[in-house]
């Protein structure tokens, strides 16, 4: 072992459990599906703590379950990170990510733990956050439309044209809508409602954080997306506001699963243990990205929205991240909404 390994070591070992450096060969591949600063940031942080070089592949949560579920066979990734939780879940139910428990677990909050549990500790919950809609008040204001608060707001017909959503086969953020709506109004109704919605909806997008970026810019009056996502924009200073909807709404736990059979196995759960400290969480707020860390000893970010200020669903992670139900669902909203186009 070279001097620089041996520091690079035993500076590790000092922060989170100890584990070896892998070999030369064992770099890590890391496939992140939150923001790509956050992507960056993080990686750049664990390199520095440990010496291990990243490669790293970021897309939206629904796109990077597809990819792992395809490489199955070969894979290429070894840990993924980031990402609402169902498609996790859902890898975790189809034995596509590998059983882990971390030596940090007792410290992690109750529903990251839960996420754990629920998956056999294929999948681990890193973050929180609620889902929302974003808005541009210029925007609105200019066209005579009265500022959002409620999911009964967006099917009025001064919205046409300025709603965007991204397409729930690519965008954990927009699956996460779709399960929170058929919570709130029970399946036939939400239904009905993403049709009166999609006259609404001026684009499908790919990414979940994507209309978060429109209303900043001013190409959509509003976006069904993660609050978190919307704050980013108004700290960024564009002009927008962010609102839970009244009826109440759904939340993601954001979730880390080690993709079973990993080329590089020592080096995903050295990443994975680095991802639960305190340290690896901060770099979330410090990259613009204000989602609740799982970490109980992590700081809540001040620009984090307060999810115990919002009206919350007791979401079904279990149902809605089941390979089944994910599988349904998609379907229905390609026949029945996508394809409407
Ligand atoms: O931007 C952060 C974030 O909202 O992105 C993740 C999201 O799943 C990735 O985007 P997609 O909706 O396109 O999948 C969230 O987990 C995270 O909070």
């Amino acid at each position: 072992m070279t001097p620089t390994r041996r520091v690079a070591l035993a500076a590790f070992a000092l922060g989170v459990a100890a584990f070896a450096r892998p070999a030369a060969a064992q770099d890590l591949t890391l496939y992140c599906s939150v923001q790509e600063e956050w992507c960056q940031g993080i990686a750049n942080a664990f390199t520095k703590k440990t010496g291990i070089s990243v490669a790293m592949t970021r897309k939206s949560s629904g796109e990077t379950y597809a990819q792992i579920k395809a490489e199955a066979a070969n894979p290429k990734g070894d840990i993924w990170w980031g990402g609402t939780g169902d498609p996790h879940l859902q890898a975790a139910g189809e034995g596509l990510t590998a059983e882990y428990k971390s030596p940090q677990f007792a410290e992690l909050h109750p529903w990251a733990q839960k996420q754990a549990a629920e998956a056999n500790y294929r999948t681990v919950g890193i973050y929180a956050g609620a889902l929302g809609f974003a808005y541009n008040p210029e925007v609105l204001a200019k066209k005579g439309i009265k500022e959002p608060t409620c999911w009964s707001d967006l099917v009025k017909p001064e919205f046409k044209g300025e709603i965007q959503i991204a397409n729930p086969n690519s965008s954990g953020t927009a699956y996460t809508a779709m399960a929170s709506l058929i919570q709130i109004l029970g399946e036939k109704a939400a239904f009905d409602y993403m049709k009166a919605l999609h006259v609404n909806v001026s684009q499908y997008t790919k990414s979940g954080a994507a209309p978060a970026v429109a209303v900043g810019r001013g190409e959509a009056g509003v976006g069904i997306v993660f609050l978190h996502d919307g704050v980013t924009q108004a700290i960024n200073g564009f002009p927008v506001k962010v609102v839970a909807p009244c009826e109440g709404t759904g939340y993601e736990i954001g979730s880390m699963s080690i993709i079973k059979n990993a080329p590089n196995l020592k080096a995903a759960q050295a990443f994975y243990e680095f991802a639960l400290t305190v340290e690896a969480q901060k770099t979330g707020a410090d990259n613009k990205s204000y989602q609740v860390p799982s970490n109980s000893k992590s700081p809540l970010p001040e620009q984090s929205p307060r999810m115990d200020k919002v009206k919350l669903i007791d979401y079904d992670f279990k149902k809605y991240g089941s390979s089944s139900e994910r599988k349904r669902l998609l379907a229905k909203w390609d026949e029945e909404i996508g394809s409407q186009r």
